[in-house]
């Protein structure tokens, strides 16, 4: 363990990217939740979804410069619409506009550059007819009634949907060379919550490590006490003063520019360069790594607010580093 994660220790600075359909909405990668939007209303932001400035090489250029050593792209995030051309699904980018495999493009203009890959994959998924519907779901019930769930429930498989996961992790880690890091996303027991049984965590992990030996492997699985579950913590949005408990822990801080993971056009929130590099600094001096968020818009290309951020952290590293 201690061996596979030499190189990412080292690291210390990656690119998380949040991009999928709801770069269209602009407001918030969990738009479809909040705003409780049913597949059918959803819809419009696949069909019109069409990347024309979408050049993973100026995004990678962008990452190397800034100093960053690997980058974590969201080959599915909630909204279920997968990124990548996956044999067991119609909702994806190639039968879109788009008509290409952004996942491979994205890793072949990283690699170019030097920059490690890591693959974001969301366990929740929104449009898997058979993910069952939960409090957390955008088809929630108003109120938390376990019959009324039951109901509502009826005729969906779980089962099913793990298998589907399965199915495309399987699909990640074959079909694109060596892959560094897998990003699960999210577990949350409790209530009317989803662990590792329903995700089949212990399985899906076997089959990751099988796969891609020399893998690492966050936290989010719900795997913390099973042998190998978990390679690194991943405390989300957290200050400085926070980040400072977990010396001595292998961890990495994700952190957004402006709130939102998603593009978010409206969001004012956007955190100044002293703020970010505050962030970089204290990651490293405590031992961590900071992954640091850009959301692109639908026709694929970075705000011009991460620009100026990253093109600041960029001056900032040239003069302070030494390699
Ligand atoms: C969270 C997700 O719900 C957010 O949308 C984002 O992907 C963040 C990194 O993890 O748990």
């Amino acid at each position: 363990k201690t061996k596979r994660m030499e190189w990412w220790t080292d690291a210390r600075f990656g690119m998380f990217i949040h991009w999928g359909l709801y770069a269209l909405p602009a407001r918030h990668e969990w738009v479809k939740n909040r705003e409780r939007i049913t597949t059918a209303d959803y819809q419009k932001y696949f069909d019109q979804f069409n990347p024309d400035q979408f050049d993973p090489k100026k995004w990678a250029k962008e990452a190397k410069n800034a100093g960053m050593k690997y980058a974590v792209l969201t080959t599915k995030h909630h909204e279920g619409f997968v990124l990548f051309d996956s044999k067991y699904t119609d909702y994806k980018a190639t039968n879109t506009q788009a008509k290409r495999d952004l996942v491979k493009e994205f890793v072949d203009a990283f690699r170019a550059e030097g920059i490690k890959i890591g693959f974001y994959y969301s366990l929740i998924d929104w449009h898997h007819p058979d993910f069952t519907i939960d409090v957390m779901h955008p088809q929630r019930l108003d109120k938390n009634d376990d019959n009324a769930y039951a109901e509502l429930n009826k005729g969906k498989n779980m089962a099913k949907y793990r298998k589907y996961m399965y199915n495309q992790v399987t699909e990640l880690l074959t079909k694109y060379g060596k892959i560094d890091i897998l990003w699960a996303d999210f577990s949350y027991p409790g209530k009317n919550g989803k662990g590792r049984d329903d995700w089949g965590s212990v399985e899906l992990l076997k089959q990751i490590r099988k796969l891609q030996p020399g893998i690492i492997v966050d936290n989010r699985l719900d795997l913390n006490d099973y042998e190998d579950g978990t390679d690194f913590e991943t405390p989300e949005q957290v200050g400085p003063k926070e980040l400072e408990k977990y010396r001595g822990k292998v961890w990495e801080t994700c952190q957004t520019f402006s709130g939102s993971w998603g593009y978010h056009r409206e969001e004012n929130t956007w955190k100044s360069n002293k703020k970010l590099l505050d962030l970089l600094i204290t990651s490293v001096a405590n031992g961590g790594n900071l992954l640091l968020n850009v959301g692109p818009t639908a026709r694929g290309e970075f705000d011009n607010r991460a620009n100026i951020a990253l093109d600041s952290l960029s001056l900032w590293m040239h003069a302070n580093s030494k390699s």
